[in-house]
């Protein structure tokens, strides 16, 4: 039996700390799918076509990993793909409380599935894409937090030069 594990997120955009838990999580499953969710309550930067290109630049090396994009609840989305697993990165013990709400929801609506957690590398536990954001607006350096594309596509948003 094929192991398919889903990746679900905003990813607006994908940062180095989306990226880590991807890249471990594909080592342990045969196949992950990573899932852009269009959650307008969070006002994205990034249209849901561009966070799915910029996944896919960022994770061209993971030979069986693939990128899509959804609307509508996720536990639909994993009985179509007939996913075994929901995979979700844990940075702190303030991710816990949201993490817990959304499992159990999730396993209220379909009990086949279940989440499993990556706990985050230390280098990435304080790292978020909107830190990444706020921090991009003002024009310091976010090369070391996120791939270089996204690098490029934030400059290119917030449409400051390189001096
Ligand atoms: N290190 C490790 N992991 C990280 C880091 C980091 N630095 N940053 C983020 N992560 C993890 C997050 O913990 C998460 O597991 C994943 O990466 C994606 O993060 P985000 O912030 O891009 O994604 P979220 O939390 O906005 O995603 C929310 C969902 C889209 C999953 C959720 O809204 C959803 O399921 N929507 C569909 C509707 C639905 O089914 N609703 C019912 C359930 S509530």
């Amino acid at each position: 039996m094929t192991r398919l594990a889903i990746c679900p997120g905003s990813f607006d955009p994908v940062t180095n700390g989306h990226l880590d838990i991807i890249q471990r999580g594909a080592k342990v499953f045969d196949q992950v799918i990573v899932a852009v969710f269009n959650n307008q309550s969070k006002s994205p930067l990034f249209t849901v076509e561009e966070r799915v290109q910029l996944l896919e630049d960022a994770t061209k090396d993971l030979s069986n990993v693939s990128v899509d994009s959804c609307s509508g609840l996720l536990m639909d989305y994993a009985r179509e793909k007939n996913a075994q697993a929901i995979l979700r990165g844990l940075r702190a013990v303030s991710d816990f409380e949201y993490e817990l709400q959304i499992t159990s929801m999730n396993r209220k609506l379909n009990e086949d599935v279940e989440t499993f957690f990556i706990m985050t590398n230390n280098q990435y536990s304080f790292l978020s894409s909107s830190m990444v954001k706020e921090i991009a607006k003002f024009n310091a350096n976010v090369s070391d937090l996120v791939p270089e594309m996204v690098e490029k596509a934030l400059k290119g948003k917030y449409s400051y030069v390189d001096d």
